[in-house]
């Protein structure tokens, strides 16, 4: 749902020139420096886009979910870096509290969010629970007004710079799978809350993800989201619901400006007398991942009306996930291959972006966990 094309043309048009004029010839910088400069990072909190995603009556800009994915194929048409710096205050970090949170916490914690004054991260995942979340062992234990949380969750990102987590802990140890999990925020602040150091990655220099520990940390029980135990498993799937399509017009994002640096390679790259873009073998490859792109933005843009409409999209953003990550690592490769030599040397930003995609792949539930997702809901429906 598009609520007023005008202002959603003057936000997007804001969007492509900042990703032109400033975030693309900063890209290097902070693939060297693993860094977003400060100067930047002062500019986006100026343009709102720490609050895209963050209800109007709490400082943010409320975008629809058609409106989210319009932007984020602007955001995405550089380093993913800038995207998953606001990427967490948008989606995963702030969605718990969005879809599930009391009015209170809303009041206390969106606004600060909006702003970027302060920087959400989801902490989910754990040494021994990735893709079988249901079996993570992080424990919170009620002691009066408070919860002591002890455990481990791994791959966090922005959990250097984050000021609040939204973290799943199992709050009762009678059960074993989704029904004991429960959503916390926890402040940074909080005595036991220890960050590990940054994890070294494979790409996206200047997004960082460390270990988030938690030792006899004591969580007031108002942080408790929703003030309802045993919820916090579905909170979380909600949140990845949406996280989901998110991560796929990234992806489209992402493989639009790959497959616009190898046009432009291509066109000006001459062998045999001319530019190699004359070459049909090098046509298939372009034309397959236009082609590619194309049907990625529509059902993202179907899935996205369909959550505007109330929708359960469950098996959509699934959908969306599977085909736009491995769209786009298949765009990056043969970005690669039509740079030929020049791609695979760091003088050309599509050896960057090839390492950076990859995660697209992995991130907020992997290729075979949306293939899981799908299946399971096609036999359930089927079984109604
Ligand atoms: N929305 C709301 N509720 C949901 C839901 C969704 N999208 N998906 C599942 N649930 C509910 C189920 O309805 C079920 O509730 P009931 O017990 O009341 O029926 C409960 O959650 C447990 O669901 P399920 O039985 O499907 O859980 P499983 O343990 O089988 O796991 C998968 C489901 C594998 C899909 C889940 O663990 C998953 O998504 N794993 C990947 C995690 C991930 O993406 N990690 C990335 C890190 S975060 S960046």
């Amino acid at each position: 749902m598009i609520r007023d094309q005008e202002t959603l043309n003057v936000l997007l048009d804001t969007l492509s020139r900042f990703v032109r004029e400033r975030l693309v010839p900063a890209e290097n910088e902070v693939a060297e420096t693993d860094e977003i400069p400060a100067d930047i990072v002062a500019e986006m909190r100026d343009i709102g886009l720490f609050g895209l995603c963050v209800p109007e009556e709490y400082g943010g800009l409320g975008l629809t979910m058609e409106e989210e994915v319009l932007a984020a194929f602007e955001i995405a048409k550089t380093s993913p870096a800038f995207r998953s710096l606001i990427g967490t205050n948008n989606g995963i970090g702030s969605q718990g509290l969005i879809v599930d949170g009391t009015e209170e916490q809303k009041r206390h914690y969106l606004p600060k969010l909006a702003s970027g004054e302060l920087i959400a991260s989801f902490a989910l995942t754990e040494p021994g629970s990735g893709s079988d979340a249901a079996s993570l062992r992080t424990s919170a234990r009620r002691d009066g007004d408070f919860y002591v949380v002890n455990g481990t969750k791994r791959f966090i990102t922005n959990a250097p710079e984050a000021g609040i987590f939204t973290v799943m802990a199992r709050t009762n140890p009678d059960v074993k799978g989704a029904g004991g999990i429960s959503a916390f925020i926890v402040e940074k602040g909080t005595p036991g809350v220890h960050i590990g150091k940054r994890d070294k990655k494979m790409g996206q220099k200047g997004a960082h993800t460390a270990d988030v520990i938690f030792e006899n940390c004591r969580v007031p029980a108002a942080n408790l989201i929703g003030g309802k135990e045993g919820v916090g498993f579905k909170t979380a799937m909600k949140v990845l619901d949406k996280g989901r399509l998110h991560i796929s017009a990234i992806c489209v994002g992402a493989a639009e400006r790959m497959l616009e640096d190898a046009l432009r390679y291509a066109i000006e790259r001459q062998q045999f007398g001319q530019p190699i873009a004359e070459f049909q073998l090098i046509q298939a490859m372009l034309a397959d991942s236009k082609a590619e792109i194309y049907a990625a933005r529509s059902m993202i843009l179907d899935a996205a009306r369909r959550r505007d409409n109330k929708e359960d999209i469950s098996t959509e953003a699934s959908c969306c996930k599977l085909f736009a990550s491995e769209m786009c690592g298949r765009v990056a490769d043969r970005a690669v291959q039509i740079h030929g030599g020049a791609g695979y040397v760091s003088e050309y930003a599509i050896e960057r972006f090839y390492r950076d995609v990859r995660l697209f792949r992995i991130y907020e539930g992997t290729t075979q966990i949306q293939q899981l997702v799908i299946a399971r809901n096609m036999i359930r429906n089927a079984q109604v």
